[in-house]
Order: structure tokens, then C-alpha cells, then sequence
């Protein structure tokens, strides 16, 4: 095949509605930001992606720093393991990280969807592996009693073998009590996971943990600061229940430092924040080395792609954040997500919607 160039970029902003708002110990996200972008090629291929900015005060940033880094990837060969190297050098002295990650990911996914339309092919099969179904659990939020059993109660009729749950409430007494009205929704046969969002304290991480533990989940996600590797390793070290963490690392070198911490016992990188496709499956071969069951976080189109060809792939996170302005290629049965058979990564754009819900 013609080598084939970047030939431009485009970032549009929008702010996508939600089913429900999502409700965190940290804070709540009402409406999805998210920044679409296009790469533009010399082969008549387009590369798409999001990327998800959490606040909607980073949406315009974001957006701005790609159409910046436009005059860097302009003319360059459509290679990203070549652009990842590229970037790292390049955003060494102000720091690969942050928002610049956020964007240089972006457009290493586009990049590798490109790719794999250029070739015809669905993003697995570019990356040598076969589409699969992938095991995935339905990611709610904060939801308290009525909500978080009526939304259980739609997962199971749906098929989902796992349902993973926001808490950290204002106590733990509160904790328990969501936790065992969604468990009486599901029975003892769906696993659940509880998810703190790094709101507690280590010690209360140790108490909450071991009391949750008792309630038979399957994992204690980011019981406190995602940044403090040894104090998920202390928790960690008190409790027989897994602790996860990994979607606030950013770059496989976020993720080498807390497993030389000895942080977690599974992990969930996020394909954005880890530093895109490139980054991913730089981090899938970390967590093969240390025996690290390894899920994903939201950005359920390209990891159902990645996580078939992760070595010690776990669970997918259903979690739609981009759903209104995709078409819906990606297919949720069984408890499994089933990729379709178009070429790239599954993203589709639909553009009466992006226009309604343009920033
Ligand atoms: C999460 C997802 C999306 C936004 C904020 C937080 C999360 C998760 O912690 O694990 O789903
Ligand atoms: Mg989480």
C-alpha cells in the first residue's frame, strides 16, 4: 500500500445529554463533554474519535489544543506508533500529560482508525486479533435505593452478568444499604462492584472496605486519592477483596509506578487518559507481565476493539457517554459487547446530532 499522510485535523466541541446524571463521591456530571475529532488523510480516509473531558470548562481547551497540534501531525505518514514517539519527544520539557495527553490521544485513535479503515479493516483484525464477544458490566452512578435497583433491575432483564455501583455516601451505614437493596435485585449470581471514586481516607478506606467485602463484591475501586499509590497499596494489604484502580493513569507510565507500588491487584486504564490505542496496548503488556486482570474505562467502542487482543482482558465498562451522536454500531447482548464488522474502530458520527448539541 502508498504510504499514506496526515492531511489536517478537526475538533468540534459538544455537550451530549445523559440518561441520568452521573452521580460520583467526587462530584457529579450532568451532561457528557466531548471533543470529536476527524483526521483527515491524502487516502480518502477519515480517522474519528472522542474524547471525554469530565467538565465542560475543558471542552474549549481541548478542542484548541487539537487544532494546534494540526501543524504538528500535518504531513506526517499515517503511523502512529511513529506520532506517539513523536509526541512524547516533543512534549517532554512541558510534561506529557494533562490536557495535552487528553488531546495527543485523541488523535493516536483516530489515527489507528484511520488505519484500519485504510486497510479495510475492522481495528481487532489491523491489531492481529479476531473480533470476540466481551464479557461487559452495566456502569451506573451514584444512584441511591430507587434508582440503583430500578437501573439493576433493567441490567439483569438485559442480560449483564456484572453491575458495578457508585457509593460513598455520607456513611457507611448508607453504603450497606444501597449495596444490599441492589444485591436483592440481582441475586447472588451477578457479580457487583463498588466504585469510591477516591473519596475516603485511607483508614476509612480499610473500614468501609472490609465491610463491603463482607457483602461479597467483586472489586473496591479507588477507595482514595488516585494519586497515592501506597495508600491503595495499604488498603489494599487489609482486605482479601481485589482492589482496581488505573483510570486516572496517565501513560503506561502512570500505570508502571503504581505497580511497582504494589497498588492494586487489577487494573482499568483508561484508552484516553493511558495515552490512546498506542498507549493501551503498551499497558496491556505491563498488566500480562504482572498478572494484572485488566478492564476498560467508558470509551466502550475502541475497547471493545482492545480488550480482544489484551492478554489478561477481564471486563469491559458499559458505559454510554458518547451514545446520542453514534450510530449505534456496537451491540450490547448476553451481557457481552459484540463489535460490528466495518472497517476502524466503530465510530460513526451522527451529524444531526452533533449539530444540535455543538458548544
Ligand atoms: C467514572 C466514569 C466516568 C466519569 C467519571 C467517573 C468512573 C467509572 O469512575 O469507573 O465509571
Ligand atoms: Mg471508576
Amino acid at each position: 500500500m502508498d504510504e499514506i499522510r496526515i492531511t489536517g485535523l478537526r475538533a468540534r466541541a459538544v455537550n451530549v445529554p445523559l440518561p441520568y446524571p452521573l452521580k460520583t463521591a467526587s462530584g457529579t456530571i450532568v451532561t457528557s463533554p466531548l471533543v470529536l475529532i476527524d483526521l483527515l488523510t491524502d487516502a480518502n480516509v477519515t480517522g474519528h474519535a472522542y474524547v471525554f473531558t469530565y467538565s465542560p470548562i475543558a471542552l474549549k481547551p481541548v478542542q484548541r489544543l487539537v487544532d494546534e497540534l494540526e501543524a504538528v501531525v500535518k504531513g506526517l505518514p499515517l503511523a502512529p506508533f511513529e506520532i506517539d514517539r513523536a509526541m512524547n519527544a516533543r512534549f517532554r520539557l512541558l510534561g506529557h500529560t494533562g490536557l495535552m495527553r487528553i488531546a495527543t490521544a485523541g488523535i493516536d485513535m483516530a489515527a489507528w482508525d484511520a488505519q484500519a479503515k485504510a486497510h479495510r479493516l475492522p481495528l481487532v483484525e489491523l491489531l492481529g486479533g479476531r473480533a470476540r464477544p466481551i464479557p461487559a458490566y452495566d456502569s451506573h452512578g451514584m444512584d441511591d435505593v430507587e434508582l440503583g435497583t430500578k437501573r439493576a433491575q433493567e441490567a439483569v432483564e438485559a442480560g449483564f452478568a456484572a453491575i458495578k455501583t457508585k457509593v460513598g455516601y455520607e456513611t457507611l451505614e448508607r453504603d450497606l444499604q444501597v449495596v444490599r437493596a441492589i444485591r436483592q435485585v440481582t441475586g447472588d449470581s451477578v457479580q457487583l462492584m463498588v466504585d469510591f471514586n477516591q473519596a475516603l481516607s485511607v483508614p476509612e478506606g480499610k473500614r468501609r472496605g472490609r465491610a463491603l467485602e463482607a457483602e461479597g463484591v467483586a472489586w473496591i475501586e479507588e477507595p482514595t486519592a488516585q494519586h497515592d499509590y501506597a495508600g491503595h497499596a495499604s488498603i489494599r494489604a487489609a482486605l482479601k477483596v481485589p482492589v482496581q484502580i488505573g483510570e486516572n493513569w496517565f501513560g503506561p507510565e502512570d500505570m508502571q509506578k503504581a505497580i511497582d507500588s504494589h497498588a492494586c491487584d487489577l487494573c482499568m486504564p483508561d484508552v484516553m487518559k493511558i495515552g490512546g490505542v498506542t498507549g493501551w496496548l503498551k499497558a496491556s503488556a505491563l498488566a500480562e507481565q504482572h498478572g494484572l486482570p485488566m478492564s476498560s474505562h467508558i470509551f466502550q467502542e475502541f475497547s471493545a476493539h482492545l480488550l480482544a487482543v489484551t492478554p489478561t482482558a477481564h471486563w469491559l465498562e458499559r458505559m454510554d457517554l458518547a451514545g446520542p451522536i453514534l450510530e449505534p454500531l456496537l451491540r450490547f447482548e448476553d451481557g457481552k459487547a459484540h463489535i460490528g464488522d466495518e472497517p476502524g474502530a466503530g465510530i460513526c458520527w451522527r451529524e444531526d446530532a452533533i449539530s444540535r448539541f455543538l458548544v
